[in-house]
């Protein structure tokens, strides 16, 4: 049965594929954005190195493609009014809420960054919630929380929940959290308040769990360069398998932080946009939260480098990996075993890594090599300890400490 769905954060590395997918399988797609994303690239001198078209252009091309309409409208999450008028609008069987600030190294860098991160993150999350109890409120919330959450403690990791027995008596609790940055921790505040409503309001929510997303295209996108989405590969916004594939193409060393024995879950991009079309055809139960832990893999850092060194050795190439100091304040060695049996069981066929998707990243990658800006691929700019410490190479200042951070009232 077709869907009413609201993609938030739409113009995203993420939301951009998933509201294709949606909408490729017949669901009625709203792609929601306020752009912000794009001005934070702008302030902070990077780029997406795949060139991303704007969102008319975008979905004209989607409908030129497949006779499908996606409708594109421009919104603020922190606009609560905007927000609650959108929902009472199209009264959506579903919203997938991908639109927050994602980066953790952004939100290290200042006060203000992570004052913005949490107010972007924390608000617009409460304003959908109150909108959804007011004007849609059998309304499924598919919300992008993350593996971060987590931590890396010295047990498994359950799927969100964990049952305590203590003194004599057991409840089913949510499990503890530790996550690992302030980006982190607005997910996990988010994560407290969704639970909240489900329990006040009868909110049905399904929390997933996230880990780090590596790949270029998904089936809808291809290779139409109409329908890129971006690839973000500097110290700030890149994710690490997506920054290997680029130093390797370029031949710089692939910089593994620390000792790299830092273990976590990751996933193909093409699992990320089936992983949300599960989640929508199994809609949890009013006053439900449900929480998935959404990858297929598990790796370490440096396992994750030898499979690239691995995919190119496979073609004659050497590739050198390298130690950086940890810009990052976490555990480089530590036990790791997280569950993700919820989203296999209700029937996702994970792409798992191999040395083609990686071969394929690659190939996208060299297309777009002149762009490259290797200072932004080597040195992280942001320290867990110090904030931003811009890095001078060359005689040139790379990254923009200078500059405030734009959208949220926090830099209002
Ligand atoms: P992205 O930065 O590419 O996209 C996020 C989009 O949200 C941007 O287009 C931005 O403009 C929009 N946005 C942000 N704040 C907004 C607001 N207040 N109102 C309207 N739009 C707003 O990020 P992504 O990589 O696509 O990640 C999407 C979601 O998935 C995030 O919530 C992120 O935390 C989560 N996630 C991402 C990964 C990953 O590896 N990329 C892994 C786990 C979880
Ligand atoms: N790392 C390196 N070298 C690099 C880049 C990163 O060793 O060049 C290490 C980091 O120290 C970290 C790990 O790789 O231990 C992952 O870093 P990342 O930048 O790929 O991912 P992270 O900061 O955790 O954030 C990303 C997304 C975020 C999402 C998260 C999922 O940006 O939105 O929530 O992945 S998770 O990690 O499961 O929390």
């Amino acid at each position: 049965m077709p869907k009413t769905v609201l993609v938030l954060g739409a113009d995203g590395y993420l939301g951009w594929p998933t509201a294709l997918h949606l909408s490729a399988q017949g669901h009625d797609v709203v792609a929601v954005d306020n752009l912000i994303r794009r001005r934070w690239d702008r302030e902070g001198g990077t780029s997406s190195l795949v060139p991303i078209r704007g969102m008319n252009e975008r979905v004209r091309a989607w409908k030129r493609k497949t006779g499908r309409e996606v409708l594109w409208r421009r919104l603020d999450l922190l606009d609560a009014t905007g927000l609650a008028a959108l929902i009472a609008e199209f009264k959506p069987d579903a919203v997938v809420h991908f639109a927050e600030q994602r980066s953790a190294p952004y939100s290290m860098k200042s006060l203000r960054h992570a004052a913005m991160t949490q107010h972007n993150n924390v608000i617009g999350n409460l304003n959908l919630l109150f909108a959804l109890r007011d004007h849609a409120p059998d309304c499924h919330l598919i919300k992008l929380g993350t593996m971060g959450e987590y931590g890396t403690p010295n047990i498994d990791i359950e799927e969100g929940y964990i049952e305590i027995n203590h003194n004599g008596r057991s409840d089913r609790l949510p499990f503890p959290k530790l996550p690992g940055s302030f980006y982190h921790l607005s997910k996990v505040h988010d994560s407290h308040n969704i639970h909240f409503a489900c329990r006040i309001w009868g909110i049905r929510a399904t929390d997933l769990n996230q880990g780090v997303v590596y790949g270029s295209t998904t089936d809808e996108i291809g290779d139409d360069p109409t329908l890129a989405t971006r690839f973000d590969y500097d110290t700030v916004w890149g994710t690490v398998l997506n920054r290997f594939c680029v130093q390797a193409a370029v031949g710089q060393p692939l910089t593994v932080y620390g000792k790299g024995g830092q273990t976590r879950g990751f996933l193909d991009i093409r699992d990320t946009v089936a992983c949300i079309r599960i989640a929508l055809d199994n809609p949890a139960d009013p006053g439900e939260m449900r929480v998935y832990n959404q990858f297929t893999e598990q790796f370490s850092i440096l396992d994750l480098a030898r499979h690239v060194e691995q995919a190119r050795q496979a073609h004659g190439l050497a590739t050198e990996i390298t130690h950086l100091p940890n810009p990052r304040v976490e555990a480089e060695e530590h036990y790791y075993n997280a569950k993700h049996q919820h989203l296999l069981d209700l029937g996702l066929q994970p792409h798992y890594l191999r040395s083609t998707l990686i071969d394929h990243v690659i190939q996208v990658v060299e297309k777009y090599r002149n762009k490259i800006d290797l200072a932004l691929l080597e040195h992280p700019s942001v320290d867990w300890r110090k904030g931003e410490t811009p890095f001078v190479e060359h005689g040139r200042r790379v990254s923009a400490a200078g500059k405030e951070p734009v959208g949220g009232a926090a830099a209002s």
